[in-house]
């Protein structure tokens, strides 16, 4: 699963380039940030991090267009990060604030932007990929030409919901791309332990769709194959299921941190970790230290405000408790 970097790398520019970088450290500090303030009590009920798994939102963001849809699950922070979603906002709406992008009534699990096209990120395993699968159908209806892309894990893979998906996408043709990622577990179960086949992309291959295996740890794999699943959704070809292979550091939530690491997986996971790979490879293409070191400055002060904006914000009034709930008619 090596990428030519370099052949990919030849059409980006340096700076969106860098972007990139920043990106992925912003989500890297978003997260560790969200798994302090859990530890201190700042975050009510869980929140779940998307650490080792940055390549794969910002190599499948880099692909879309601003007006380009996204749903994601529970570990979806960093994927609304790489859509465009303000850290502010976000930061907020985990802790549960006024300012929060649910004005504090989703939490960590509930969020939603529609100024992004971020059309919510779902507690429920798999709930949100036949939605996604609508929302696809439904630009295609109103050939808006927006192409919808869905994240969601391994486990979700096991529920009905989504070969029901595969189906009628694949047969209707709707502009949807699948980014499976494959982080290996289900809380505590590992893919060996629920999965008849090694590949999530076997499924697809049921359903005659398209489908990729990409390292999800490269951000330039992901990118090229993101880029050429939303061109062929655009074009009117139908879905495409790509299966990111990754890892996920250690917990599946702030909650169960440290429950049941494994050393030498543990070894395993770090040497994996997409962003010094991506600082690498960026320094083999003539960037430079300092430009790098700028990013993860900035990275560092986006998030620090974000916290900082969050604490500093109240949390709802209980006369907005029945506010935004029921749809007016
Ligand atoms: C329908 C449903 N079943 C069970 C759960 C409890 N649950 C929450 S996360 C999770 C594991 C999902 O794993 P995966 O789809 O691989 O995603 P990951 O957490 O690894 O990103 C489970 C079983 C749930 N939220 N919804």
């Amino acid at each position: 699963m090596e990428t030519d970097v370099a052949l990919i790398a030849n059409d980006i520019s340096r700076e969106v380039l860098l972007s990139w970088y920043k990106q992925m450290h912003t989500i890297r500090a978003f997260e560790e940030n969200a798994i302090e303030l859990f530890s201190k009590g700042f975050i009510t009920g869980s929140t779940h991090p998307s650490i080792a798994q940055e390549a794969i939102a910002v190599g499948t963001c880099a692909a879309l267009q601003p007006d380009d849809l996204l749903l994601a699950t529970y570990r979806g922070h960093g994927q609304c990060i790489a859509k465009g979603a303000d850290p502010k906002l976000l930061m907020a709406e985990l802790l549960s604030r006024a300012t929060g992008y649910c004005k504090g009534k989703g939490g960590s699990m509930h969020l939603c932007d529609i100024s992004h096209g971020i059309f919510g990120t779902n507690a429920i395993v798999a709930a949100h990929i036949p939605i996604a699968g609508g929302v696809a159908l439904a630009s295609m209806l109103q050939k808006t030409g927006q192409v919808t892309v869905c994240f969601f894990g391994d486990g979700a893979c096991c529920e009905g919901e989504f070969f029901e998906t595969l189906n009628l996408s694949q047969l209707w043709k709707v502009p949807l791309v699948l980014i499976c990622e494959n982080n290996e577990y289900a809380i505590s179960v590992h893919v060996s332990k629920s999965q008849a086949t090694p590949d999530i992309t076997d499924r697809a291959k049921g359903f005659g769709m398209r489908n990729a295996i990409v390292d999800g740890n490269d951000v330039f794999a992901v990118y090229r194959e993101a880029l050429s699943a939303v061109q062929h959704a655009r074009g009117g070809n139908g879905p495409t299921l790509i299966e990111c292979k990754t890892v996920r550091w250690e917990r599946h939530s702030a909650f169960s941190a440290g429950r049941y690491e494994d050393p030498e997986e543990r070894q395993r996971w770090r040497k994996v970790d997409p962003i010094p790979r991506f600082r690498t490879q960026l320094l083999e293409m003539g960037l430079l230290e300092h430009q790098l070191q700028a990013m993860e400055d900035l990275a560092k002060t986006i998030v620090r405000e974000a916290v900082e904006f969050a604490l500093n914000s109240p949390a709802p009034s209980p006369e907005s408790l029945l506010e935004d709930i029921f749809a007016e008619s």
